[in-house]
């Protein structure tokens, strides 16, 4: 229904939101701020500000299927008509993963897109809303974009927005066209454009091939954003079985959990692999479709061996064939991709944790894949981190190598060594004490150089800081790193997506070389270096929690 006359009103705002400063990815915050009067538009009206291109632009707008989903994509929809957007393109139901979002935003050469989630935090009116913004690359926006939006929102006095009358609603039932003034609306099925380019980018043959002969998948969706991609790859291209995509319908609160795949929220799945013996692979993917978790039978990847493992066996993929021209990873994942980088004799960079920080590297080539210790792992198909995408290469890699996951992983380790690790959250404590732990260690630095921890010597000790290689842009204060000589290494950090209270991420690693004990439990063989963070932290004292919230 075409009219070329639109109404634009503008709100005033009484006062701008102090709050809205974006985190590690996206402004996160309980849906019951979002729901407060004006606050979704504030955002929305800064981004619409900042973000180059918006006059005649393509903007790319979809979510993960949450509670407040599909009404926020029709207020952005009426703030796009009011600034001179030309085209949104969207999705039937509102569903559309964020690494599908950054194949869309390149594809269809958009300004950019936004992307509405709070990711791996839980949903529904008493759980996490959030938004994400991307740039034209199909990436994270960068820091110098976010803080110009938060600066925005911090001078903001109004937003322009279409006034449609009560009677409007965008239709998001079914694919389609429609018009706001002169806004085209274009409501597409989010998941034919991302499926077409996995297929591109591996063996569908050999991974249906694989599945056909006695090898029992099982993929959790978590009830959240992948499940009609995963129930189209898997069940219908790939010819599992119905039922091996597990919750795979997406709901407004994530059947009541967090759609975060790690051994603690996708306990099912992991005991499922862990303890049964029916099946031979399984994996999870987070709220937005970003994160993977993958296990074998009787055997849990931790997500930067996982790195490393997609490193070492690239080019049994046709996307990588041709092999990678480097790696990246964020700093607090562990050192096991570099021992593989460095055999390939490829480079291979360390930056701060968040997928925006790939970007440039990505953009210039530098990279082909890149992952973070959250489980998150990517390449430069997309901009983004793509669960999905990780685990049709980890099928790629099983139905080349033909043997289990187990026999992979020992493989690796007698080959480069093994890196123990494991990451120690502690959720939800109060922010004082959170911080005033950090500070507390930050401060200390300066003199642990030199003195023993966990029968160690400490050689470095800093807050990490990373310039870009490519821009020469300098990010500092990204976590508390403590280097010993051995190159065993403890790194604490503060979470930037949580938005309860403060999470305090204690990240452990110790390396063994191929010919020392690769076969023991990592809680065990990290286990004199968590007792000396926590002394030297006063962590459990401190955060008065006696063990981590979450241990990976
Ligand atoms: C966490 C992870 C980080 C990841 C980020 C976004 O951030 O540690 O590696 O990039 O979430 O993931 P933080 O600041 O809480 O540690 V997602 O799946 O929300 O886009
Ligand atoms: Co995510």
């Amino acid at each position: 229904m075409a009219s070329s006359t639109l109404t634009v009103t503008t709100v005033d705002l009484a006062q701008p939101f102090s709050d809205q400063k974006p985190g590690t990815s996206g402004l996160r915050k309980s849906t019951r701020q979002f729901e407060t009067p004006h606050y979704l538009e504030s955002f929305i009206e800064a981004v619409l500000q900042v973000v180059p291109g918006v006059q005649g632009g393509t903007l790319v707008v979809g979510g993960d299927g949450r509670y407040g989903n599909r009404q926020a994509i029709a207020v952005i929809v009426r703030m796009a008509a009011a600034h001179g957007i030309a085209r949104v393109i969207t999705c039937t139901d509102g569903i559309l993963s964020t690494p599908a979002a950054s194949h869309l935003i390149r594809s269809r050469g958009a300004i950019g897109g936004i992307i509405l989630s709070a990711s791996h935090n839980p949903g529904g009116p008493e759980g996490d809303f959030g938004v994400k913004v991307n740039g034209a690359n199909g990436g994270p926006a960068p820091e110098s974009i976010t803080e110009a939006i938060y600066q925005a929102t911090l001078n903001l006095q109004g937003y322009r927005i279409a006034d449609t009358g009560a009677a409007w609603a965008l239709d998001l039932s079914q694919v389609g066209q429609d018009q706001l003034g002169d806004l085209a609306i274009e409501v597409i099925d989010g998941t034919g454009d991302y499926v077409a380019l996995m297929q591109q980018l591996f063996d569908f043959e050999a991974i249906r091939t694989l599945l056909r002969n006695d090898f029992n998948l099982a993929f959790d969706a978590m009830h959240a954003v992948t499940g009609p991609y995963a129930r189209v790859i898997f069940e219908t291209l790939l010819g599992a079985p119905a039922g091996t995509v597990r919750n795979g319908t997406p709901s407004e609160d994530f059947g009541g959990g967090h759609p975060d795949p790690n051994l603690t929220y996708a306990h099912d799945l992991a005991a499922l692999l862990l303890e049964g013996d029916a099946y031979d692979f399984g994996a999870a993917c987070d709220g937005d479709g970003d994160r993977n978790m993958v296990l074998g039978r009787h055997c849990f990847v931790n997500p930067s061996d996982s790195l490393a493992v997609l490193t070492a066996n690239a080019t049994v993929v046709p996307g990588y064939a041709g092999g990678l021209r480097g790696v990246a990873r964020s700093m607090p994942t562990s050192a096991a991709v570099d021992v593989v980088a460095k055999e390939l004799d490829i480079p291979c960079f360390e930056t701060p944790t968040g997928w925006k920080f790939f970007g440039n590297l990505l953009d210039a080539g530098r990279i082909t894949l890149c992952g973070e210790e959250s489980f998150g792992t990517g390449s430069d198909h997309i901009r983004e981190k793509d669960g999905l995408w990780a685990v049709l290469f980890w099928l790629n890699i099983l139905a080349s190598r033909r043997e289990p996951v187990s026999r992979i992983m020992a493989a690796h380790w007698s080959r480069f060594g093994r890196h123990y690790y494991s990451r120690h959250d502690y959720e939800a404590i109060a922010s004082e004490a959170a911080h005033g732990l950090y500070d507390r260690v930050k401060a200390m630095q300066p003199e642990l150089v030199g003195q023993s921890f966990a029968g160690r010597r400490i050689e470095v000790a800093d807050d990490f800081a990373y310039t870009d290689p490519i821009d020469g842009s300098l990010t500092s204060g990204q976590g508390l790193r403590l280097l010993l000589d051995d190159g065993s290494r403890v790194v604490l950090r503060l979470s930037g997506t949580g938005t309860q209270g403060a999470t305090l991420r204690v990240y452990l690693e110790s390396y063994v070389a191929p010919d020392g004990d690769l076969d023991q439990d990592p809680q065990v063989a990290l286990a004199d270096l968590i007792t000396a963070i926590d002394d030297l932290a006063e962590i459990k004292t401190r955060t008065g929690m006696a063990r981590p919230t979450v241990i990976t």
